[in-house]
């Protein structure tokens, strides 16, 4: 309940801010976009997302930042253009009661209209619990791919599966679950698994994204097994925008 008072301070505050993480080409490690994480302070005293965004959820507070965030992430991109990356992606984590919200569709249309990106340089994503939460949530997502917006899911594999959602949703991109590419190279289940979902999507002609590689050798066998794009501390840590361009710039 203190969380939730504070939280709710940081919010009035503007406290919450974003750090983009980039993700890279395996091939080439040319970047492609940066996934935008909300962070609460800074340093020693920075409180992390594992902590509180239950509490916005659980508070409802979350649907609060669904609008300063996507804002953020589209101010991120139109800096990065300036800068001369023209065709670098945002992607927002949304959860259920965010994708629900009825004013979704519109807040996405006007952040992309005041920041002039192209509908496909902004990607959700979501859960496959999320994307199968309720109605209003599957016709939010929908809505959102009949914009041109992206949908990626996110922490692909730990979820239900039920894996028909896929073609019906318009997916374009899934990304396989950290928890996966961690024990990649010691657990032979794993590297299964990372192999199936990049199967996966290579034969739905959709894109896999591998979080949370640290290793060399788990970006070499990444890179063997044909996923696209990688993403973890081996590339880059989530950073504020103005550390994001001068990483983009060298
Ligand atoms: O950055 P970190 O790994 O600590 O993030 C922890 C969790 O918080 C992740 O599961 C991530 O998806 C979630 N998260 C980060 N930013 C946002 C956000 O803007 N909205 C929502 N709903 N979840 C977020
Ligand atoms: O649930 P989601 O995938 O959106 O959350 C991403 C989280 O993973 C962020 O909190 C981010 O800080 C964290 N993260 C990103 N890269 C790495 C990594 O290479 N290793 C670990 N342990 N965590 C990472
Ligand atoms: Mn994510
Ligand atoms: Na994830």
């Amino acid at each position: 309940l203190v969380l939730e008072h504070q939280l709710r301070a940081a919010l009035d505050q503007g406290e919450l801010r974003l750090h983009f993480q980039p993700q890279v080409r395996v091939e080439d490690a040319v970047p492609v976009g940066i996934e935008a994480l909300l962070r609460w302070g800074d340093g020693e005293s920075s409180v992390s997302p594992g902590r509180f965004v239950p509490v916005l959820e659980s508070s409802g507070l979350i649907t609060r930042v669904t609008q300063p965030v996507l804002r953020e992430a589209g101010a991120a991109l139109a800096a990065s253009r300036a800068r001369g990356f023209a065709d670098l992606r945002v992607s927002v984590n949304l959860s259920a009661r965010q994708l629900r919200q009825p004013e979704l569709i519109g807040q996405i249309e006007s952040t992309l209209a005041e920041f002039d990106l192209r509908p496909e340089q902004l990607e959700i994503e979501i859960t496959e619990s999320t994307l199968l939460d309720n109605e209003q949530c599957q016709s939010n997502a929908v809505q959102l791919a009949a914009l041109g917006v992206r949908l990626a899911i996110d922490d692909f594999g730990t979820g239900y599966s039920s894996l028909t959602y896929l073609k019906r949703f318009d997916v374009d991109a899934l990304k396989v679950d950290r928890s996966f590419v961690k024990d990649m190279l010691d657990d032979q289940d794993d590297a299964l698994i990372v192999h199936a979902v990049v199967g996966l999507a290579s034969g739905l002609g959709i894109e896999s994204v591998a979080e949370g590689v640290e290793l060399a050798a788990q970006r070499a066998q990444l890179r063997k097994q044909g996923c696209d794009l990688i993403q973890g501390y081996l590339i880059a840590r989530p950073m504020p925008l103005p550390e994001l361009l001068d990483w983009l710039d060298a």
